[in-house]
């Protein structure tokens, strides 16, 4: 008999922390993970089987495969926006041959064990690509079918895999005599930056807000690679995964997409400056914009319409700007370094 789990890829990045924790303290799910890394101290009891290596290891695959039954899938594992313009090969690789291996994977367990597999698939507001500062100001709250003409290898990995996703969903060997499609139940949110207390995260361009303030907590200045006028849409990481977590659990019927935008908060780096220095006053942080990851950033929406997510599954942030930093970061952050410093 194989074992039913839920199998989380790049688990040990920042969404992959939440997501165990959250899941672990339901207590409901045995979960096997796959990261090139060993999970850390804190996580790895919280799982029942960890796999370190790569989602391009199709023979690792093949052993799983065999030994579990997998009914939902959160595909994580990706080389962001930053990283994947100093090796775009790589990114394409780590971001579309995976995520097709994941999806085959997928197709493979649905057909074996006779269940649709739900696979979960962190999209990204890096979708998107808008020409110029001047259209990104009058395109307001963006819709998922608008301005996808993405500037990075990241955003253009992104926006593929939301089609193959839907290709494995909908239309997946549609010139096989039996009906094979149906078998991977694709859903993908389209993430704004996000923000956790508990982990920095690394090669991407959104990373300047997560940066500012764990610089902040740690005493360390911190020179901030945009311009203060920045602004990009944002959410604290609970909601994240909570938001993962619910589009995972909704009834398959009320989805009408398989891609939603989600946002929470849309500050300009300026804001989130003023936020940071609330709450450790005596910070110093600087604006040294790179012209060069300003243009991407400059190319994603000032913020985005969500209302599908909010109307088809219940989408519902519990933090806001004020109450993300108040109720949620500034103090698991200042406790985190605090701890750290003992
Ligand atoms: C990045 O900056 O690459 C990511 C993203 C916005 O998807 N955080």
């Amino acid at each position: 008999m194989r074992k039913p789990v839920i199998l989380i890829t790049g688990a040990g990045g920042e969404i992959g922390h939440g997501l165990i924790e959250q899941l672990a303290a339901e207590g409901q799910s045995a979960i096997i993970t796959i990261d090139l890394n060993p999970l850390d101290d804190m996580l790895r009891p919280k799982v029942m089987r960890e796999f370190v290596g790569s989602i391009l290891d199709k023979n690792l695959l093949n052993r799983i495969l065999s030994e579990y039954e997998v009914d939902m899938i959160f595909h994580l594992a990706a080389l962001l926006s930053t990283r994947g313009e100093f090796a775009p090969l790589a990114a394409h690789q780590v971001n579309v041959e995976g995520t097709l291996n994941m999806l085959d994977f997928a197709q493979s367990q649905g057909e074996s064990h006779g269940r649709p597999v739900v696979f979960l698939y962190p999209s990204s507001i890096a979708a998107y690509g808008l020409p110029s500062l001047e259209i990104k100001e009058k395109a307001g709250r963006v819709k998922e079918h608008e301005w996808t003409l993405p500037t990075t290898m990241y955003g253009c990995n992104k926006l593929y895999c939301e089609h193959l996703g839907r290709y494995y969903n909908l239309h997946y060997k549609q010139l096989a005599a039996e009906k094979l499609s149906g078998k991977v139940d694709f859903r993908s949110i389209r993430f704004p930056g996000l923000i956790s207390a508990v982990t920095v995260p690394s090669g991407g361009t959104s990373d300047y807000a997560p940066e500012m303030i764990h610089a902040a907590a740690q005493g360390q200045a911190y020179a901030c690679f945009v311009r203060p006028d920045t602004r990009i849409p944002f959410m604290a990481m609970p909601d994240a995964v909570n938001a993962l977590l619910k589009l995972a659990r909704a009834d398959r019927s009320q989805l009408t997409k398989t891609v939603y935008n989600i946002t929470a908060f849309n500050p300009s780096a300026d804001e989130i400056r003023d936020l940071v220095l609330q709450g450790f006053p005596g910070a110093t942080i600087t604006f040294e914009p790179d012209l060069k990851r300003q243009a991407i950033v400059d190319s994603w929406p000032a913020d985005v319409d969500d209302s599908a997510a909010r109307n088809e599954w219940g989408l519902d942030p519990k933090y806001n700007l004020e109450t993300a930093f108040s109720e949620y970061l500034i103090p698991a952050i200042r406790a985190r370094y605090k701890n750290a410093n003992r």
